[in-house]
């Protein structure tokens, strides 16, 4: 097994699904975990190849974009994490780039935006954007596949993704989004108990 070293702000963000596939394949990691000073030092000095996190470290070598980290993860950890058949893959994959790409992004300003009611602006303009349309698609697919999961009845990387994002959102700590907003997404909202009742979550003691 490589050396592997995940490097990421002191939250969740992107970096939870990954460190949580990392611990339910059991594969030993380090978990760097940075304050802003100490990224923002980094980052000068070239440490992340886009200059942005996470980035894993396999046997020294700096590899970036969170989706790809996960389908490695998931191929070395040999687990049902990444699907081997085409289709069950073609869901995960796309699921994957539209929580990380569409919807992360989207959500992105709103998260630097310091005046509160601009932020509330901003996080209702989301809710009835992108985000209702990403939700929209993945609650298509979950009928596709039947559910619980993004791929049918298999927990996947995917999985983990969606339903970091739904804990998040049902949490609070997003201002203007709650659990309401989930309403419309029965299945999408779904993911999150099915996560937490995987026996190898249960495990890690997750809420
Ligand atoms: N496409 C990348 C995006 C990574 C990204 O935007 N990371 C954010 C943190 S969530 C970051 O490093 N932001 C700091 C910056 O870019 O200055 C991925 O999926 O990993």
């Amino acid at each position: 097994m490589p050396t592997l070293r995940l490097s990421y702000f002191d939250g969740p963000g992107r970096a939870e699904p990954i460190r949580i596939a990392l611990r339910i394949s059991g594969i030993p990691f380090e978990d760097h975990r940075l304050k802003f000073p100490e990224f923002a030092q980094l980052r000068a000095s070239g440490a992340f190849p886009l200059g942005s996190v996470p980035v894993l470290e396999v046997d020294g070598l700096r590899i970036a974009q969170t989706a790809s980290i996960l389908r490695y993860v998931a191929r070395i950890g040999n687990t049902t994490l990444y699907p081997t058949d085409p289709l069950a893959a073609l869901l995960v994959d796309s699921a994957l780039d539209s929580l990380n790409d569409t919807l992360s992004g989207a959500m992105l300003p709103s998260l630097f935006e310091r005046d509160p009611q601009k932020k509330l602006a901003m996080r209702a303009e989301l809710a009835a954007g992108p985000m209702a349309r990403v939700f929209g698609y993945l609650e298509s697919l979950l009928e596709h596949s039947g559910g619980p999961f993004v791929a049918g009845a298999t927990m996947s990387i995917a999985d983990l993704v969606l339903a970091a994002q739904v804990l998040q959102i049902r949490s609070g700590t997003l201002d203007g989004l709650s659990g309401e907003n989930l309403a419309p997404y029965p299945r999408v909202s779904a993911v999150a108990e099915a996560y937490l009742a995987d026996p190898r979550v249960v495990a890690l003691g997750k809420k």
